[in-house]
């Protein structure tokens, strides 16, 4: 990121109490540095060409009446993942006004993200923030969304290609103007806004805060397209209100992918009308022998449709052809020695797998996909395909080289994991590289063929590896990943010999053997998702882990006061004092009480 020097009291953050502050907060309220404080200039001998007494007089007013309107908590670069381009302006902080109204471009996609914007501000402010639309929408005062795709987005001297999602924000004395080409654009610049106001945003009633913003520009774009996350359902099932809870999470970092590992021996999670038992016998366990359960086709749209509307895209995974002892208790037929085996509620991997021999396997895979593609608007179908140990060598290419043609056949893009490597290419397919080595001549050699990658490797970007020995749930055969170990790694140059263009983004994987709940997923993706957020955002040259860890650091108070729980990771200076908001005193009947 490249920042403009920015003088003043911004470097500072400055916890606001309740109100407005009085005599003795802006006592302690600290100096802009370098700035001389009334004593000083008193003191200051006068000499030829120095300021006379009436210029002193009108510095001290002037200081004076920048300590009674303290600057915005946050400086304008506190913000993850890392911005582009910011550039501060000390003289223009804002402070939302209770008055203030949201308006955007009358573009529907545009005012679905006015709304959300007013739906993120309206609980903790208690303001009432209606929303309206205009041809070409001003701040006067407020916020303006602003969907243009020929604005022009070069200024100050530098120039940007906001391109599908980028966005520029402008804070000013006059207000707030968010533009982009895009309705994602206008919904990632959002999500900068409310990092950068103070942290009591995120509490689910009204407090009494000044609503102040840092003043400036930031133009943003991401550094590569796919960001992602994937939550396994399999192992342990979750409910749909944990997954929207965790597509809030992706949201707030600006990933826009969330793959949803459906399928697994523990228990099979979509239902699918044409081979209904998968879900009424195959769903009814998990890891540990709970109860399990499935998502309806009504549930799994309702995920879809949630992630959409913050701009993300759902990957669905049907893992084959390993990976499938629920599918093989339901229906036995697939399995190889045409016997049900019993329900497995373990950890083991790669036991399981349906009978690449026999064509009725392949009306299975062709009914299940086709279903699961019918019900997903984005363009991604994953089929699994890694830790199939018992299909060797030519049956597993030739399994695989079918069911890439049935995916193809459906108008979707193939992605697996990248033990599909081997298989002949396919238009347009993605390997999800999961390696724990960056030396990996069959990937590349897959590549060299057409294939992109998503990375995510497992000593990095797995999220079910503890942070530490003592972590109480999680994994460690990839190793242990504190926030460094996930930070400290490039996507576009972590493969050996696989050129920066081949890669198509980043993704966090949640493997959940050991997860059992939303407490659980939460402790193990914050803070570490953010780190895997910022390295498919943020363009390289911002990469810096001290910068990084300051910023982290902003995000704690934020997760607590919204009752999000995360791993206090040693290593990230958390703020000492906790960020807690004064509850103001309102009626229960009030409408912006949830
Ligand atoms: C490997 S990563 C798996 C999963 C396990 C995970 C546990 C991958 C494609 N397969 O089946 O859940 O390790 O970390």
């Amino acid at each position: 990121m490249s920042t403009t020097p920015s003088p003043g009291p911004t470097a500072v953050p400055t916890p606001l109490s309740a109100g407005e502050p009085d005599a003795a907060t802006l006592a302690r309220t600290p100096l802009s540095a370098g700035e001389p404080d009334a004593a000083t200039l008193a003191r200051t001998p006068l000499s030829a060409g120095e300021p006379d007494a009436a210029t002193l007089a009108r510095a001290a007013e002037q200081t004076a009446s920048e300590l009674l309107a303290p600057a915005a908590p946050h400086r304008l670069a506190d913000v993850v993942p890392a911005p582009q381009h910011v550039q501060p302006n000390p003289t223009a902080d804002w402070v939302l006004p209770a008055e203030a109204v949201i308006v955007s471009s009358a573009d529907p996609a545009a005012l679905a993200v006015a709304e959300q914007l007013a739906q993120l501000l309206r609980p903790a402010t208690g303001y009432p923030l209606p929303v309206t639309d205009a041809t070409t929408p001003e701040p006067a005062g407020g916020i303006a969304l602003v969907l243009d795709d020929s604005a022009d987005l070069d200024a100050e001297g530098y120039s940007a290609d906001l391109g599908a999602e980028g966005y520029r924000l402008d804070i000013a004395t006059d207000g707030v103007r968010v533009t982009a080409a895009t309705a994602a654009g206008l919904f990632h610049g959002v999500q900068t806004l409310r990092q950068l106001l103070p942290a009591a945003i995120e509490s689910p009633s009204p407090v009494t805060e000044r609503w102040a913003l840092p003043g400036g520009t930031i133009t943003d774009a991401p550094r590569f397209p796919y960001r992602g996350a994937m939550l396994d359902v399999a192992r342990h099932f979750f409910t749909v209100e944990d997954v929207l809870r965790v597509v809030d999470h992706l949201a707030r970092y600006k990933l826009n992918h969330l793959h949803l590992h459906l399928t697994d021996d523990q228990g099979w999670r979509i239902a699918v009308d044409s081979w209904p038992k998968l879900t009424t016998v195959g769903g009814t366990t998990e890891v540990g022998g709970g109860p399990g359960g499935h998502y309806t086709k009504a549930d799994y749209q309702r995920i879809v449709s949630y992630a959409a509307a913050r701009h993300i895209t759902v990957v669905p995974e049907i893992d084959l052809p390993g990976h499938t002892n629920s599918a093989l208790v339901a229906y036995p037929e697939l399995a190889p020695d045409k016997i049900a085996p019993p329900p497995y509620t373990g950890t083991e991997v790669g036991f399981s797998y349906v009978d690449p021999a026999d064509e009725r396997t392949y009306d299975f895979v062709a009914d299940v996909l086709g279903e699961v593609a019918a019900l997903t608007p984005g363009p991604w179908l994953h089929i699994g395909g890694d830790e199939a140990f018992k299909v060797k060598g030519e049956v597993y290419t030739g399994f695989v080289e079918r069911v890439q043609r049935i995916v193809a056949d459906l108008g979707k893009t193939v992605v697996g994991w990248h033990q599909l490597a081997p298989a002949a290419h396919l238009d347009g397919r993605v390997l999800q590289w999961w390696g724990t080595n960056g030396e990996d001549p069959t990937t590349v050699e897959a590549v060299r063929r057409g294939a992109r990658l998503i990375v995510s490797p497992g000593n990095h970007a797995y999220l079910d590896m503890k942070y530490a020995p003592d972590t109480p749930i999680g994994h460690d055969w990839a190793g242990l990943i504190d926030v460094r170990k996930a930070y400290d790694w490039d996507p576009g140059t972590h493969i050996a010999d696989v050129p920066a263009e081949a890669v198509l983004g980043v993704e966090a994987p949640l493997w959940t053997e050991s997860v059992t709940s939303l407490a659980d997923i939460e402790l193990l993706l914050l803070p570490r998702l953010p780190a895997i957020a910022e390295l498919g955002w943020s363009t390289r040259a911002t990469h810096d882990w001290a910068d990084f860890r300051d910023r982290l650091a902003g995000q704690g108070p934020r997760w607590t006061t919204a009752g999000i729980t995360f791993h206090r990771a040693p290593e990230i200076p958390w703020p000492t004092a906790p960020t807690i908001p004064t509850q103001r005193n309102m009626p229960q009947t009030d409408a912006a009480t949830p």
